[in-house]
């Protein structure tokens, strides 16, 4: 690797920073300054060595509408300038319920009850919770059990790794996680749907597993199903035709909730406002994050379908419904970013002109199909991924590798397993759409 470029960042001590998600001592050791950023504008990044990285994942997700909007950095200035902070329990402030009622009216049918979280996996926790008591405020309290999906990501909280399906970020946890948690297969299958373009026409029979596992449990003891509608994390696995429908159908005929994890998927990535209106099924719960306010701030949250929220409403008005609740919920810099994200989204249609780039993006992606150790190609609206083969022995390496000779042609992907993982920024151009796909056309031949 290059040596450091200035002294501050030479002298810059890595040790004490223990990165998430990340390899720590192979970072440290190359201390690579290609992956230490400075700033960002648009849809581009700049190291600190003054390169310009573009945003292949959107941040982490979250970034749709690229870096710096000068419209959602003024929101929050301004309200630094008018309050920095409203305590979040028996106190709120108009902005934060004004919020609420926007996000109900982007959300699906009547799921119009808005919970304000600081993460997504916070808001997945809190959806477990709130799933538990509503059918216990029923009498249904022996609705217990929560079915989750394998390669699912619901965050790092205890209930979210519990219903999640990566093994690596189960297995140190065991003797913690929740019990009474079982798991739909993956919908992963590159023998039936290797090159997809949008939804894989096979596949809608493996949602009928959910009902042996019913069978199994009994939908007595089951409280809820939680899936992403498009899996994000495992590497942009898009649900089979009529597979969600299914999920529902079996969903409603058991009375087990429907919970729809759309931090990915949520405000305009999959070409409308959540991928509960793009794949045309209604969950009962929603939780999102990330894209709600363009990642400027954290903020999660979950949407609740109204009769959730009244089976709460019970008892003397003057007591508390939910014991639930933290300190940064609806923090108001968080609000403020994400009226102005939402006002950005709403009159410029991104959803629409998410649906448009990801046309662009089919076309690029799946022109990589027969590159060398290319084995799929995979896309849905504005997200794609191509998977490579991986080398004996090593898995995920050939992907480390790409990632890296992407960095040096200006590219910043994201890679899980031996999979990269796209999602620019809605703002993107044709021209960087074809840089971006040609740059990595370049660097998986350079890493065969
Ligand atoms: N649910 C889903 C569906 C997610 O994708 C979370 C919950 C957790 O959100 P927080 O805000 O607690 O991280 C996520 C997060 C990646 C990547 O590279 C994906 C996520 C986070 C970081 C990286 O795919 N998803
Ligand atoms: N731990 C302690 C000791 C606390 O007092 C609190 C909040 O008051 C928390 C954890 C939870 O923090 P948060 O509300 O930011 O999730």
């Amino acid at each position: 690797m290059t040596e450091p470029a200035t002294p501050s960042v030479a002298d810059l001590n890595l040790d004490p920073y223990w990165m998430p998600f990340t390899h720590n001592r192979y970072f440290k050791q190359h201390r690579p300054h290609d992956r230490l950023l400075v700033a960002a504008k648009g849809a581009y990044y700049t190291t600190v060595d003054g390169q310009q990285l573009y945003d292949g994942l959107s941040g982490l997700w979250c970034c749709g509408l690229g870096h710096g909007d000068p419209r959602i950095i003024e929101a929050v200035k301004r309200q630094l300038d008018t309050v920095d902070y409203v305590p979040a329990f028996q106190v709120s402030s108009p902005e934060t319920f004004r919020l609420a009622d926007r996000i109900a009216g982007f959300a699906p049918g009547n799921l119009n009850r808005v919970f304000f979280t600081n993460s997504g996996s916070e808001a997945v926790d809190t959806a477990l919770k709130i799933a538990l008591g509503y059918h216990r405020l029923r009498g249904e309290a022996s609705r217990t059990r929560f079915i989750g999906r394998e390669k699912g990501y619901h965050g790092v909280g205890m209930g979210g790794i519990s219903v999640g399906g990566m093994v690596a970020n189960r297995k140190m946890y065991a003797p913690l996680m929740m019990p009474g948690v079982d798991h739909l297969p993956h919908t992963h299958n590159l023998r039936e749907m290797a090159y997809s373009r949008g939804m894989p026409t096979w596949g809608a029979h493996l949602a009928d597993e959910l009902e042996r596992i019913v069978a199994l449990h009994d939908a007595s003891t089951i409280a809820a199903l939680i899936v992403e509608p498009m899996q994000g994390s495992a590497g942009v696995i898009v649900p089979p035709q009529g597979y969600l429908q299914k999920l529902r159908e079996t969903c409603t005929r058991h009375g087990i909730l429907l919970i729809f994890d759309e931090v990915i998927t949520g405000f305009g990535r999959m070409g409308d406002w959540f991928g509960a209106q793009a794949f045309g099924v209604e969950p009962d719960l929603i939780t999102f994050a990330k894209g709600v306010n363009n990642g400027t701030v954290p903020m999660g949250g979950v949407i609740a379908r109204q009769g959730i929220y009244d089976a709460f409403m019970q008892g003397p008005d003057y007591a508390v419904e939910l014991f639930h609740g933290y300190t940064y919920s609806g923090h108001p810099l968080a609000v403020a970013a994400a009226h102005a994200t939402l006002d950005i989204l709403e009159s410029e249609d991104f959803p629409q002109r998410y649906a448009a780039l990801g046309r662009l993006l089919e076309e690029g992606v799946h022109s990589l199909r027969g590159e060398p150790n290319v084995i799929d190609v995979r896309n849905y609206a504005a997200a794609a991924a191509f998977e490579l083969s991986p080398l004996a022995g090593q898995p995920g390496l050939r992907a480390i590798r790409l990632f890296e000779d992407a960095l040096k042609r200006g590219l910043l992907v994201r890679f899980t397993g031996d999979t990269i993982a796209l999602a620019p920024p809605a703002i993107s151009t044709a021209e960087e759409i074809q840089r971006l796909v040609e740059g990595l056309r370049a660097s998986i031949r350079a890493v065969a």
